[in-house]
């Protein structure tokens, strides 16, 4: 008989399900090995292995005690594993918020910490590991942060805030990911577009690109993009044509100032997710910005999120950054000095 690696696996998982087999039935006793002392592979019964393997190769999964393999003591698929309420968001705040710890020294402060920061502490663990609970938050977060990059920007929002759009040089997302380069471009397109569509010389242009995270832009742009606009025209600044931009990365607005004959330029952008949130967005501010300029002509104001800036702080905030901006002529390092 010609045995290959795969038939012995096979055949030795029939015995040891055999052994845990007739361990169950009988309480420790099993007719293989009797005893327990370490002599016990002596009294095993090779007759009834003989079988075994007989049965094994011939494709008979048939025990020689006549019944079905058995899985007794074993892993059972069948049986539903719940030590997580499955009815609750486990990625939501309450749920995050809540101490994994079994019997916390300082139930009270250890609440407290767990408030103020999105970080993973008071998850316990369960022996040398995380608990499912923690090990299943962070694969649902991730599966977050990869649907906030590959998702797109619903289009309601685009159209509630009746934003036109445009795309960059990227033909789509997989192009947007692996070259930054075009998506600090905008496409033939969409410069005719930009052009036939916007005020020109505004003393402050706002756009919406998608950036690295749509769920961010889907999350706070409604709360911050009205709110700073009413708040510029209050200060009665010149407010350019508002629009969006497909595969955006931040310095599209270089571009884009330079387009409009902007004073001051501010694109929200989606931020990298990680696995805190994938729901912080960031405003990138440039006072007479040009292609090709150093990066540390840019201001940003990051983290626009429920658990950061909220939206509605930051559209109050930017209003005040921008006519900063526009007093002092600078932005970026040269704003700090
Ligand atoms: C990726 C990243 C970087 C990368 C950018 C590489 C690249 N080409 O994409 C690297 C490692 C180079 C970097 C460097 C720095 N970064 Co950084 N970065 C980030 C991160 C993690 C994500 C940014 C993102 O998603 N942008 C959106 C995508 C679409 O943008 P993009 O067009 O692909 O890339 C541009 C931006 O990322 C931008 N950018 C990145 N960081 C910074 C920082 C500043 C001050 C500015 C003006 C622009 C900027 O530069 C890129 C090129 O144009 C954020 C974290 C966050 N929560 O936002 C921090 C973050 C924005 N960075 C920060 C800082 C402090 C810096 C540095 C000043 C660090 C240092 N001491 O050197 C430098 C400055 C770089 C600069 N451009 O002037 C802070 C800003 C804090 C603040 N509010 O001022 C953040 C918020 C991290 C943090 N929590 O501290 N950064």
């Amino acid at each position: 008989m010609n045995i290959d690696e795969a038939l012995i696996e096979r055949i030795i998982r029939e015995v040891v399900s055999q052994v845990v087999a007739e361990k169950a039935a009988g309480g420790g006793q099993n007719r293989f090995a009797s005893g327990n002392n370490q002599n016990s592979m002596q009294s095993v019964n090779l007759g009834q292995i003989e079988q075994l393997v007989k049965n094994v190769a011939s494709g008979d999964r048939q025990t020689s005690s006549g019944g079905q393999t058995s899985n007794a003591g074993g892993y059972h698929p069948e049986e539903p594993v719940h030590d997580v309420d499955i009815e609750e968001d486990i990625t939501s705040r309450e749920v995050k918020k809540r101490p994994l710890i079994d019997q916390p020294q300082d139930p009270e402060a250890l609440e407290r910490m767990m408030r103020l920061t999105t970080a993973r502490i008071g998850v316990g663990c369960a022996g040398p590991r995380l608990k499912t609970q923690t090990l299943l938050t962070l694969r649902a977060d991730h599966a977050r942060a990869r649907d906030a990059v590959m998702l797109d920007v619903h289009q309601d929002v685009i159209d509630n805030l009746k934003l036109f759009s445009v795309q960059t040089r990227c033909q789509d997302k997989n192009e947007f990911l692996t070259r930054p380069d075009l998506g600090r471009r905008l496409s033939e397109d969409g410069v005719q577009k930009v052009k036939d569509q916007c005020i020109e010389g505004p003393d402050v242009q706002l756009i919406v690109a998608d950036g690295l995270s749509s769920t961010a832009i889907n999350a706070n742009i409604e709360n911050v993009l009205p709110v700073l606009m009413d708040g510029l025209s209050a200060a009665g600044l010149r407010v350019g044509t508002p629009f969006f931009v497909r595969y955006g990365r931040v310095a599209v607005e270089d571009e884009i100032a330079e387009l409009v004959g902007a004073k001051v330029v501010c694109i929200f952008v989606g931020e990298r997710p990680g696995l805190g949130t994938a729901e912080s967005m960031s405003a990138y501010l440039a006072y007479n910005a040009k292609i090709g300029m150093p990066e540390a002509r840019r201001t940003v104001v990051s983290n626009i999120h429920k658990d950061g800036i909220t939206a509605v702080e930051a559209g109050a905030y930017l209003t005040d950054l921008i006519q900063k901006i526009l007093d002092k002529k600078a932005s970026g390092v040269e704003l700090q000095n």
